[in-house]
């Protein structure tokens, strides 16, 4: 399992936390999404054979926020 912390801007509400989190934890090989309102900021468990790093930054820019790093 790999760990990627993926900084975020445009997150305002829980509801975007929700949003964030939901739509991570649909890809294939995502474990968890941990979304951090207060640090503007996801920890994400995922399967690096399954997923790349840039198919969560894409779906995070998908739901409508500004991936940082
Ligand atoms: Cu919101």
């Amino acid at each position: 399992m790999q760990t990627e912390v993926i900084k975020i801007k445009g997150m305002t509400c829980m509801g975007c936390v929700n949003s964030v989190k939901s739509v991570l934890e649909k890809i294939p090989g995502v474990d968890s999404a941990d979304v951090s309102l207060e640090q503007k900021q996801v920890t994400i468990q995922y399967d690096a054979a399954t997923t790349k790093p840039n198919q969560l930054k894409d779906a995070i820019e998908g739901a409508g926020f500004e991936v940082v790093n």
